[in-house]
């Protein structure tokens, strides 16, 4: 018997046979939320192109996003406590470059700034007032900083509700103001996030992902989310393949949350059963306190099979491959509407 098995995995070597796996599907992009949709649609110009790098695909469904207004991402986004938008973003190609700005402010494409970090300078990530000054020397423009009409309004009420006030000497006061929790959910119900993060494959089969955010609303000033941080908000393997997250980020962070996915998919486990064991991990951190945020991850791996999972319902994300119509999908979750009554 073992004179037969040894020939044969040198056969299957030999001509990359692989008895469980179908062919390769590809290109293919995921985005999340329904807000992937247009996203999916705005890389696809690039994707579909013969040579169309993934790369290329994921920078551009992020500006298009960044270039909205909108509760979550980019400079529409809502603000910090102090009343500033701060902007988290990363990506990450199919050689692991990859590039990274956090608490960035006034840059309308983080993303783009986040790429050229990767491309131009011997870092992976540029924070504050050192990223906006390097995204200034880099071409981008320099914003107002004055909050979107959307934005001044939420902040307004949230202002109203928490009675937050920004203590100036905050070392004599001991801490007053600063007891004031970011939100878990927005005022019409939803979960404070929906951070646009995507994944593609293309046709040379090389992934890239890119994940780009205002991060929580109302977080304090200085907070940084997982989005920008390679292994939490975002992983790509190019030999197994990629995973992006969204939520509440902190949650993400303690269990390096995409760069878990990415493993569990290199164990075997399809993306759908990656991204359902990291949540479950998250939640294994603290099962009473997981009922209370988000989280949810969307992966897809090197043969264009893609999936996503939650640990709240509601979450969905977009798909476009092939001639198909973008699609947007429900993903499964961990608890359901009636566990969470
Ligand atoms: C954060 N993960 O800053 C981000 C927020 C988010 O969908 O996902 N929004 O923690």
């Amino acid at each position: 018997m073992q004179k037969l098995i040894l020939p044969l995995a040198i056969a299957c070597l030999a001509f990359s046979c692989s008895p469980k796996k179908e062919a390769a599907i590809f290109p293919v992009v995921i985005a999340t939320w329904d807000s992937g949709k247009p996203v999916c649609e705005a890389s696809w110009e690039v994707l579909s192109q013969t040579d169309g790098r993934a790369l290329d695909a994921v920078e551009k469904g992020a500006n298009s996003i960044e270039n909205t207004i909108n509760c979550c991402v980019g400079l529409g986004g809502n603000p910090d406590r102090d009343g500033h938008v701060t902007l988290d973003a990363s990506i990450m190609d199919e050689q692991m470059n990859c590039g990274s700005v956090a608490f960035l402010e006034r840059i309308k494409n983080p993303i783009s700034v986040a790429r050229a970090v990767m491309e131009k300078t011997p870092h992976v990530m540029l924070v504050g007032e050192g990223a906006q000054q390097f995204a200034v020397e880099n071409g981008f423009t320099l914003e107002s900083g004055e909050l979107s009409e959307g934005a001044k309004k939420s902040y307004e009420k949230w202002l109203e509700k928490s009675e937050y006030k920004p203590v100036i000497n905050i070392e004599q006061s001991q801490g007053a103001g600063q007891h004031v929790d970011v939100p878990k959910k927005l005022e019409n119900g939803d979960y404070n996030h929906d951070t646009m993060g995507l994944l593609a494959l293309d046709n040379g089969q090389n992934l890239s992902g890119a994940c780009t955010t205002s991060g929580m609303g109302f977080k304090m000033r200085g907070r940084v989310g997982d989005s920008p941080i390679i292994g939490s908000g975002l992983f790509v393997d190019n030999e197994v393949g990629a995973a992006v997250a969204t939520g509440q980020g902190e949650e993400v962070i303690r269990v390096a949350g995409t760069h878990l996915v990415v493993e569990f998919m290199r164990q075997g486990n399809s993306p759908e059963d990656a991204c359902r064991l990291a949540c479950e991990r998250i939640i294994n951190v603290n099962p009473e306190k997981a009922k209370t945020f988000q989280v949810a991850f969307i992966a897809l791996n090197k043969a264009g099979e893609y999936g996503g999972y939650a640990i709240q319902p509601n979450f969905s994300y977009a798909i476009k491959k092939g001639e198909q119509d973008t699609e947007v999908i429900k993903a499964k979750s961990h608890y359901s509407k009636e566990d969470l009554k």
